[in-house]
């Protein structure tokens, strides 16, 4: 057993990781320098605190602290992510994982009796970044995604998920879902910088999680006539840039319109991308998001239609295309109540950002504490906790993960 480590503490030690000095805070895509000295630095952790560590094939890193007689069945797991959006900020997942290290080291503290195995896992891509789809480790766990697609999956430079995979010692042949391991996993408890102003308004440090809305991310690409912006009249242009434009225009116009609906554009790349250079085409992405998938869909569809006319009256032509969906999830209501009883004072939130415990909530129990962030900004520099909220947070997923280490049958007797 090692002394207690804290959770700023451990932040601490990763805070220079992935600095992006030209966007601002933190870019740790999958498989990047920064994510791999991440993923060495949990390694280490896990070891110091001898846990059995165990990547699965899909690059999850599983450290477990494993019962006396070995027996995984119906085990618990905790844990996050380590993998940033571009210029991110610096607890979206990390805090989750420093959190799992400090909340294991405070129950052997405790010296606790339990009878199931816990374990804490970092799940690769969640933020889909790099290859666009999020949650991309566990969805292969949990057979959301077809190997194949995964495996075609592209970066910006055009690099499959196969090729950069293999290079990161990872065999593409062997990605994909994870039977045996999903078996042993009983339930699944994710702690999460609030992603909101949620816990700011309520003057509360803690949450826990009701729901994740529902989100989809969609490509469009938009071509034209690329030429020499010296030599081509304003009257002889078909300019995929002026229809992006205009189509994103109208996007936020369409998402205005539909109450708690949410359509963003954050990334939008011309080609060939010259200052001089009329663009021959022009990709951008939709991240879309409302508590109805019905109603997400129904937004997209006009969207997409939207999209066509304004293509059209450009002279334009556009492709449309699906690149990652997650349904609107709510959090196993048994699983959340046994939180709400370890941590009576936490109030409930939903939250419109994704997580890895939002696609395994499809097949095992999974429930989610949420750590006070007084900006209230998130994917951003401004992203923050304070320290004191940040060790209550690892205190109450130790408090939340002690009673559920004591599977049913022993907790009648306790
Ligand atoms: O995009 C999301 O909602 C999450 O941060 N991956
Ligand atoms: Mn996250
Ligand atoms: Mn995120």
């Amino acid at each position: 057993m090692i002394a207690t480590a804290s959770v700023t503490g451990l932040m601490r030690d990763i805070e220079h990781l992935g600095i992006d000095l030209r966007r601002g805070g933190y870019s740790r895509p999958m498989f990047s320098t920064a994510e791999a000295d991440l993923r060495s630095w949990f390694i280490a952790e896990a070891e110091r605190r001898d846990l059995s560590v165990e990547p699965d094939l899909n690059g999850a890193i599983w450290a477990w602290w494993d019962l006396p007689n070995g027996n995984r069945e119906d085990a618990l797991i905790t844990g996050s992510h380590l993998d940033s959006v571009p210029g991110g900020g610096q607890f979206d997942g990390p805090l989750g994982v420093a959190s799992a290290l400090v909340a294991l080291d405070e129950l052997q503290k405790r010296e606790i009796s339990r009878d199931r195995a816990l374990s804490i896992v970092v799940f690769p891509e969640e933020e889909g970044s790099r290859f666009g789809v999020a949650c991309l480790g566990s969805r292969l766990m949990a057979g959301a995604i077809s190997p194949d697609v995964a495996r075609n999956l592209r970066d910006a430079e055009g690099n499959t998920f196969a090729e950069i995979a293999r290079k990161h010692g990872l065999d593409p042949e062997h990605i994909g879902p994870q039977p045996e391991l999903m078996a042993q996993v009983g339930a699944f408890v994710e702690l999460h910088v609030e992603q909101g102003r949620g816990l700011i308004d309520l003057n509360q440090p803690i949450a826990i999680a009701s729901s994740i809305i529902g989100h989809g991310r969609w490509r469009i690409s938009v071509y034209g006539q690329g030429n020499h912006a010296g030599t081509t009249l304003m009257s002889d242009r078909r300019d995929p840039m002026i229809a992006a434009a205009r189509m994103v225009v109208k996007i936020r116009d369409l998402a205005t319109g539909e109450s708690d609906a949410r359509a963003t554009v954050g990334r939008l790349q011309p080609v060939p991308g010259g200052t001089n250079v009329i663009a021959s085409r022009v990709d951008f992405w939709i991240d879309v998001r409302h508590p109805d998938d019905a109603v997400t869909a129904h937004l997209v569809e006009d969207i997409r239609e939207q999209a066509e006319l304004i293509a059209a009256e450009e002279s334009c032509t556009m492709e449309f295309r699906e690149e990652s969906i997650s349904p609107t999830v709510s959090f196993d209501a048994s699983l959340s109540k046994r939180l709400q009883e370890s941590l009576p004072s936490a109030p409930i939130l939903s939250t419109g950002a994704g997580h890895d415990a939002g696609v395994l909530a499809a097949s095992i129990p999974s429930a989610m504490i949420f750590v006070r962030n007084p900006s209230g900004i998130s994917h951003s520099p401004e992203e923050y906790v304070e320290d004191a909220d940040a060790e209550l947070g690892g205190t109450a997923l130790a408090d939340a993960l002690q009673p559920l280490l004591l599977n049913v049958s022993s907790r009648a007797e306790a």
